[in-house]
């Protein structure tokens, strides 16, 4: 049981499981991870694909040969395993370049230098068959007021969207963007900080449908709002193009724990927002991807079991939901809380205001109703900690 498959489209970032542990306080605690070695253990694993940095695979400064010699022994991995490369993204927060960011560096020079790089990993994302390009700005904000004129970096931002889309279309790539949210950290505060600035920030690009959200469970918790929710969100408005999945404890440091780890109650509402949202919404199709760092105490072993963790609880928490979802008792208690009237249009069809403002009504009476909801999320909370 809970043995990953292909079908369960897991999928992971090269710079989690090739995380060294290096930190604010320390150095790294583990070797380099050859790209090559970890597309075969994560196929092992039963992981479908990997993403990374175009800098996880081949250095900052390297010419067109080196980056081949680095980019060869992972295209042969991959045809070795059948892994795919589902998404990409580039790495604009590393090098000192980016001390300021990337596409709102106040330095134009710096921005000139990004798009171009980014460019670049777009023509490899093609190749590779990647569909999603994530952009995650770490850099992209400020430490204090007067530095950044958030207006006019927005501009630069929707710039940079605008000419890298035009640039997409014009190469005839099927590749999308994913926007992904944080509110803090590396930089004291991020632009584009939650799903919901992202979501409105996407409405004033010119190709709105090239870009959509990356969210992840840790950024938006950090910030204190619900993940489930605000994946939700997204998916209502078609803008959940890809997800990053781990673990956080409320709002402190991103902890980027192996997903199903941290909040345990937020990951199965998490899951049963990604298997089983309908309706106008529709459905989460793309990768279960895990964005996680696994813990500085761990050796190589270590990285591996918790990579391993992070696809287990997921199909240990979509087996729970399936289960809470299919129990007659939740079902009954689902009419009982009223959930089923939500679906129905307030003002009926051939109705109109009037109608509803004629209507006697009596609030009193609705008042004197309770919602249910408590002996709802008991049956929820018997399924996650396994006593349903
Ligand atoms: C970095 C960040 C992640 C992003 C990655 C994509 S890089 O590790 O902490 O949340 O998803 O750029
Ligand atoms: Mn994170
Ligand atoms: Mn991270
Ligand atoms: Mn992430």
């Amino acid at each position: 049981d809970f043995v990953p498959t292909r079908d369960d489209k897991f999928s992971f970032g090269l710079w989690t499981v090739g995380w060294q542990g290096v930190d604010v306080f320390g150095g790294a605690v583990r070797p380099p991870l050859d790209p090559a070695e970890a597309v075969h253990r994560l196929s092992d694993l039963g992981a479908y694909g990997m993403t990374f940095h175009d800098n996880d695979v081949f250095p900052f400064d390297a010419d067109a040969a080196e980056k081949e010699r680095h980019l060869g022994p992972l295209r042969k991995a991959l045809t070795e395993t059948g892994l795919k490369i589902p998404m990409i993204t580039t790495n604009l927060f590393s090098h000192p370049v980016f001390r300021d960011g990337g596409f709102t560096n106040n330095d134009r020079d710096v921005r000139r230098f990004a798009l171009a790089k980014t460019a670049e990993n777009l023509d490899l994302a093609a190749e590779l068959g990647a569909t999603t390009f994530v952009a995650w700005g770490g850099r992209e904000g400020a430490e204090s007021g007067a530095a950044k004129d958030v207006k006019a970096a927005l501009d630069r931002y929707k710039e940079a969207f605008d000419i890298l889309g035009q640039y997409v279309l014009d190469q005839g790539y099927d590749i999308r963007f994913a926007i992904e949210p944080k509110p803090n950290e590396p930089r004291g505060d991020i632009l584009l900080p939650t799903i919901g600035h992202a979501l409105a920030f996407i409405n004033e690009l010119e190709h709105p449908e090239l870009v959509g959200l990356n969210p992840e469970v840790g950024h938006e918790e950090m910030a204190g709002v619900n993940y489930a929710a605000g994946i939700a969100q997204a998916l209502w408005h078609g803008k959940l193009f890809h997800i990053d999945l781990n673990g956080q404890n409320g709002p402190r440091f991103d902890q980027d724990l192996r997903f199903g780890a941290g909040n345990a109650r937020g990951a199965f509402w998490t899951v049963d927002v990604v298997e089983h949202t309908s309706g106008k919404a529709g459905k989460y199709d793309g990768p279960r991807h895990f964005d996680f760092k696994p813990p500085r105490t761990e050796d190589m072993d270590g990285v591996w079991a918790s990579a391993a963790g992070c696809m287990r609880n997921y199909l240990i928490l979509q087996q729970k939901v399936r289960a809470f979802r299919a129990d007659p008792a939740v079902q009954e208690a689902l009419k009982a809380a009223r959930v089923d009237q939500l679906a129905v249009p307030t003002v009926g069809e051939g109705e109109t205001l009037a109608d509803v403002r004629a209507e006697a009504h009596d609030p009193e009476a609705m008042a004197a109703r309770g919602m249910a909801f408590e002996a709802l999320d008991q049956l929820a909370l018997d399924h996650l900690y396994g006593v349903a």
